[in-house]
């Protein structure tokens, strides 16, 4: 139990020091990451499932119409491990899965930083596929995967679906692409999910939608805060702005502060001043065109296998090979 504790006293040093950072910082910024507690979390499930965000939905028509020609480019005859990267209800995954079942010999490993989430797709996988070998990671990415570098032998496929590649800046993408080169061997697969550049209205509607669900998505971030870091946020004294530039791709998010305040946070002991009109960034989500993701994959040593477009060009599942 003591371990368990101490644990989550150092997740909540983690935050309060990022929060600290990103709010004496000149422009003012939270990391994505921190949206994802877990009504944060419930709160992304009833995103995916509203009529103006598209991602969701174009990527199962993918899954559903390529997971033949996937498992095929994956090569059977070796063991595989399908290795899925902020896998979230593994909704989406389990397409893959139920098809890869009886065809390959194969492992599901499920990565996530939600404890919540995993807890949840873990009861769903022993409920619904019984028969399914799998193994849940409780961590971050990349440390998780070097452990499994040792193991040459077994053929990995990267899933990182659902345009989560889309939080980074694009520098940070080649990054994070370069570091996950580094911890894959020699013929691994990675499976990315990119949000494809199209119609701004259409991407703009899908982070602004008319519920307002995905502003609740941002505010929760206060609301985090105040409990987690006795911060006193007022919501009311906020907005939710959401922007897209259609000339770099970016889809930024920001929380802006409605009136001049001043905010104290008992866990930092120390306040932070808000001007009016001064936003608080919260969330990229960053849009790719083809020529990008060429780059990006040249960049970070990998080889375009193949591209999967769903039906409206909306977005691409790339499936690339450690060269
Ligand atoms: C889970 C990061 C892919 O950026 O589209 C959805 C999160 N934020 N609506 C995205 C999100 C607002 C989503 N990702």
């Amino acid at each position: 139990m003591g371990a368990l504790e101490s644990k989550g006293r150092t997740e909540q040093n983690e935050f309060a020091k990022h929060v600290e950072e990103g709010l004496s910082a000149k422009e003012k910024r939270i990391s994505s990451m921190y949206l994802y507690d877990d009504e944060g979390s419930r709160l992304f499930e009833e995103i995916m499932d509203l009529p103006e965000y598209y991602p969701t939905r174009c990527e199962l028509e993918i899954l559903k119409k390529y997971k033949r020609t996937i498992l095929e480019l994956t090569c059977i005859g070796t063991e595989i491990y399908v290795v899925d990267l902020g896998a979230g209800n593994g909704l989406k995954t389990m397409v893959l899965l139920h098809y890869f079942t009886g065809r390959a010999n194969f492992k599901y490993v499920p990565i996530d930083i939600s404890k919540s989430a995993l807890n949840d797709l873990e009861n769903n996988l022993k409920l619904n596929y019984a028969d399914l070998p799998f193994e849940c990671i409780h961590g971050e990415y990349m440390e998780s995967l070097r452990s499994m570098k040792s193991r040459p032998d077994v053929r990995k496929l990267i899933l990182f679906l659902g345009s989560t590649i889309g939080n980074f800046t694009f520098r940070e993408a080649m990054h994070f692409l370069s570091d996950l080169h580094d911890a894959l061997n020699k013929d691994d697969l990675v499976l990315i999910g990119f949000d494809i550049m199209k119609d701004p209205h259409i991407i703009r509607s899908a982070y602004n939608d008319s519920k307002g669900v995905t502003a609740k998505f941002n505010f929760n971030l206060l609301v985090r805060m105040n409990r987690e870091l006795g911060a006193n946020f007022d919501l009311n004294n906020f907005l939710f702005y959401p922007m897209y530039d259609p000339s770099t791709g970016e889809m930024k998010s920001y929380l802006v502060s409605k009136t001049e305040q001043v905010v104290y946070f008992k866990a930092l002991n120390r306040s932070f001043q808000f001007h009016t009109w001064e936003p608080i960034h919260t969330e990229c989500s960053n849009k790719y065109d083809v020529k990008m993701i060429e780059e990006l994959a040249v960049r970070t040593k990998f080889e375009i296998e193949e591209n999967f477009y769903d039906s409206k060009k909306y977005f691409l599942d790339s499936l690339w090979k450690v060269r």
